[in-house]
């Protein structure tokens, strides 16, 4: 595999992880369309679990086939594919090699009543299906959030030893956060640097607001007039968060939008200096024509090209 130099340094970032978690992450950074560029577009499925299937595949009924995301991720030209341990499995032979994967280890429900995850996959699943990172959920300001650190620090630890990669989507929910202050700035911000302190090589989270939640927060924001006038300025405080780009930090794409509105906020997160898109349902609930056709001028804006 070719590493380019972009990446090399990206990867020199990491300066405790062994061979094995560099060579992975090279993988996912150098695969696809933005193989090479320091940027990234991940394909996650495991809306599945986290909203059920009606609500995930009935726009698009394609998507009820494991295949059909395999297949998308490869034909988009993605860096890598996430999903739970029964999609990824129902697939591995077919696609064994063509794409990087990221085993979703944790997960959760809309059954259930607490902000929680359970641990749904193992260190070992990633290695026996060739993953190349395992990916975990945490939900800062749950009443659950401490035990679900907790057991990160016992799967990072075993998936660095393995030399797999940690890729954490860290979405502040429950406890008595509000739903503005879910994606408000300074959670989004708190969140993120969490995940980086956590040992997180890639780290997920939603693209935040303007909304200042947390009072003390908000005094120092003010004050130091930190700049969070557009979503360019936010993502780049987002990106500063996260060991002043040390660490590589990647969007996610929400419900349905239109199209407009999904490239401008990818142009956002570019100019802000963001790592990319991991863009699951603006994906595969469109017919697959559409969906190559926004997932290749995401890839362009990403490129420079739009
Ligand atoms: P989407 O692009 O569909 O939002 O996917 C990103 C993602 O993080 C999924 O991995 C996850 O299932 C989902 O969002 C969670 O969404 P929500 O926070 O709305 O439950």
């Amino acid at each position: 595999m070719r590493i380019s130099q972009k990446v090399k340094k990206i990867l020199d970032n990491y300066e405790s992880d062994n061979p094995g978690t560099k060579t992975n992450l090279a993988r996912i950074l150098m695969h696809g369309k933005l193989g090479g560029t320091g940027r990234m577009i991940i394909l996650p499925v495991d809306q599945g679990f986290e909203h059920g299937p009606a609500r995930s595949f009935a726009p698009n009924a394609a998507g009820y086939d494991p295949h059909y995301h395999f297949q998308l991720a490869l034909d988009a030209g993605c860096n890598a594919y996430a999903s739970a341990l029964g999609m990824l499995e129902a697939g591995a032979d077919s696609f064994a090699g063509a794409i990087p994967t990221i085993l979703k280890v944790n997960s959760s429900n809309s059954l259930a009543r607490p902000k929680d995850q359970a641990v749904t996959a193992s260190v070992d699943d990633a290695l026996r299906l060739g993953c190349s990172a395992i990916g975990f959920t945490i939900y800062p300001g749950s009443d659950d959030c401490f035990e679900m650190m907790e057991e990160i620090r016992e799967m990072a630890l075993e998936a660095k030893s393995v030399g797999l990669a940690v890729v954490m989507w860290s979405y502040p929910r429950g406890g008595d956060l509000t739903k503005e202050g879910e994606t408000a700035m300074d959670v989004c911000a708190y969140a993120a640097h969490m995940a980086a302190l956590m040992g997180a090589h890639i780290i997920k989270v939603k693209p935040p607001t303007a909304h200042l939640y947390q009072d003390a927060a908000k005094k120092v924001y003010e004050a130091q007039k930190i700049d969070i006038s557009s979503l360019e300025k936010r993502i780049a405080h987002v990106v500063q968060s996260c060991f002043n780009g040390r660490r590589l930090v990647v969007f996610s794409g929400g419900e349905a939008k239109d199209e407009a509105a999904i490239l401008a906020e990818a142009k956002a997160i570019h100019l802000g200096g963001g790592n990319g898109s991991i863009v699951g349902r603006n994906s595969f609930q469109r017919p697959k024509d559409k969906a190559l056709e926004l997932l290749g001028k995401m890839a362009d804006v990403y490129l420079g090209k739009a």
